[in-house]
């Protein structure tokens, strides 16, 4: 899979490297490439905001430098359209099922805007070139799309088959299943006065599993009942 992130602050993107993204990317399977949005500017300053029109406060993302990014970045004709990912906070929501989707994606572009937002029109554009999907990572403030968008290539990467070393340690995690994880304890079988739940050293793998199973939907009852069918 090919990532490439179009952001005015490209560094933020530093730190995936070291996560387990580095594997995927050192063995061939990911290739992520992280650009400057100002390299597509002509002007003396590398202008990339402007004013917006009909007035209203902060600034937004001029058309111009992000149509040439666009341009030069999906230029290499061969293979399926790209899927074009503007993290946004009016887009929908992300979730697991939708990692799922842009894993098996050959090539996805992410458009980190700041300040008020894009013009409008760099949307409509971007469509006439690849699937476009404005996506939210949740209902709260963030100053930019760079943190979302390091949040959905973690989560996307981590799916791409070889990037976790284990695939049963995919299955197992909370959200996978539509439910949270079971809670997990290791030795010592007593600390500060707290048992490890007895049945965990039972050796009865059958009732481990129930037991583990009945915590995954007590939890999800009690902490994200949003989860469960009505
Ligand atoms: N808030 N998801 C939640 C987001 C967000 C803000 C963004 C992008 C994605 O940019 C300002």
């Amino acid at each position: 899979m090919r990532v490439d992130v179009v952001s005015i602050f490209p560094s933020y993107f530093d730190g995936l490297e070291l996560s387990l993204l580095g594997k995927a990317r050192a063995s061939g399977i990911l290739e992520l490439r992280v650009h400057d949005l100002r390299d597509w500017t002509s002007d003396r300053h590398r202008t990339v905001d402007d004013t917006p029109y009909g007035g209203g406060a902060g600034m937004v993302m001029k058309p111009e430098p992000w149509g040439l990014a666009l341009d030069e970045l999906t230029s290499d004709a061969g293979g399926d359209a790209p899927t074009i990912i503007f993290p946004s906070p009016a887009g929908e929501v992300f979730r697991q099922a939708t990692a799922r989707q842009l894993a098996v994606r050959e090539h996805l572009i992410f458009g980190c805007g700041r300040y008020e937002g894009i013009d409008e029109r760099v949307f409509e554009y971007a469509a006439t070139l690849g699937e476009v999907r404005l996506m939210s990572l949740g209902d709260y403030v963030l100053n930019g799309g760079e943190v979302a968008a390091m949040a959905m290539i973690e989560a996307v990467g981590r799916l791409i088959p070889g990037v976790v070393g284990n695939p049963e340690s995919l299955v197992e995690e909370s959200h996978e299943d539509g439910l949270l994880e079971y809670p997990s304890y290791t030795k010592p079988s007593t600390w500060r006065e707290r048992a490890v739940p007895d049945v965990l050293l039972s050796g009865n793998h059958g009732a481990i599993a129930s037991w583990r199973r009945e915590q995954q939907i007590e939890r999800t009852r009690t902490r994200r009942p949003d989860l469960l069918p009505e």
